[in-house]
């Protein structure tokens, strides 16, 4: 329980770094000392330094790291990236006991830090609430062993489920609510990257950016087969990174990045390794149908929202549809109601 407690105070440190520190995990530490906590620490952002530095840092009376344990909600790194490893560091400061949330799913380190600190004689413990340190890195464990960014998926629908109009008149659905505007724009800071297809880029001209919500801009992903997409559209405004998924060839200019694939075979699996290749860790689609459907269709998801809204449109385009054998919980605010499907997939 004591162990617990102070594995979950690293979860709470570390989730100070989302928005932050990816294409790094979010990654809490706590020096304990006496049964009093002497330190804590989290990583901050990608290139600075890890939680276990900070912890250390914190703590004035360092002679006491000598009768410390370490919490850690992720393995302590044995490599040398932009930083040096933590697990020497650990033994530089004598700290004798280790307690760890789970163990680091990147190939460079992947128990190697856990197995430098044995070898260094010291106690480790692993798997305190690891279920849950999982989580907190989901993002982070998909990247690293599934080669493709955590995707996370969602639209509104009216209460009959269409999520516009046909747009013959080209006047959009009003679904949308102050609140449900602000969490998309949350979800928007907290993702490394959006993407939205040809059709919504056209019709709803989105800017794609956070305006509505503190953060960064997520790169903006759109797919334009023939180069057609009017330069006039904010997607394609240069005012934020933007990646072009296109057949043909096209000189990338500031902040707009055209990239070729073969829109002869399947699109979703080459897009998904090219944004591997350059670490973008989460994608947020944000429409339209067709796009969204194809995501569904090829088990390419890990979290769905779904907003219901109150309005029923009685025609128009039907929202995606997902299998009910997902779970997923519901949230009700002022009559909307959000369903969240959870692939509950690898974590495990
Ligand atoms: C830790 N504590 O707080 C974090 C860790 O390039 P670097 O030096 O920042 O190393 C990045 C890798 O280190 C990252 O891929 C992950 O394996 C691990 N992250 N490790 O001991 C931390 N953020
Ligand atoms: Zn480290």
């Amino acid at each position: 329980m004591e162990e617990e407690k102070y594995i979950k105070r690293c979860i709470q440190l570390a989730k100070n770094g989302l928005c932050n520190v990816a294409p790094n995990p979010m990654v809490g530490a706590v020096i304990v000392c006496d049964g009093r906590i002497i330190g804590e620490g989290y990583h901050i952002r990608c290139g600075e330094g890890h939680a276990e530095v900070n912890a250390i840092r914190s703590v004035k009376d360092t002679s006491l790291l000598k009768r410390s344990t370490i919490y850690v909600s992720l393995e302590p790194c044995s490599h040398y990236g932009k930083t040096p490893p933590c697990a020497d560091l650990i033994i530089e400061k004598q700290i004798p006991r280790i307690v760890i949330g789970c163990q680091d799913p990147f190939s460079e380190v992947s128990g190697r830090g856990i197995k430098k600190l044995r070898e260094a004689g010291r106690e480790v413990i692993v798997g305190v609430l690891e279920q849950e340190c999982k989580q907190l890195i989901r993002r982070f464990i998909t990247l690293n062993t599934l080669h493709r960014p955590y995707i996370t998926l969602k639209w509104a629908e009216s209460a009959d489920h269409f999520i516009d109009r046909e747009r013959t008149d080209g006047i959009p659905a009003v679904l949308s609510s102050p609140l449900s505007t602000m969490l998309v724009h949350k979800k928007r800071a907290e993702n490394d990257a959006i993407m939205v297809g040809r059709r919504t880029a056209i019709l709803d001209n989105p800017s794609l950016t956070v305006r509505n919500w503190y953060g960064k801009d997520p790169v903006r992903i759109v797919l334009d087969r023939t180069l057609s997409l009017p330069t006039s559209l904010h997607i394609l405004d240069g005012n934020v990174a933007t990646l072009i998924f296109t057949e043909k060839e096209h000189p990338s200019q500031h902040n707009l990045t055209y990239i070729k694939i073969d829109f002869t075979q399947d699109i979703l699996p080459q897009i998904m390794s090219i944004l591997f290749q350059r670490k973008i860790q989460s994608v947020l689609i944000e429409g339209g149908r067709q796009l969204l459907q194809a995501f569904i269709n090829s088990n390419l998801w890990d979290e769905v929202f779904v907003e219901q809204c109150p309005t029923m449109l009685h025609s128009g385009v039907k929202a995606p549809e997902i299998s009910n054998n997902f779970s997923y919980s519901v949230e009700t605010h002022f009559g909307r109601t959000i369903l969240h499907h959870i692939h509950e997939n690898k974590l495990k």
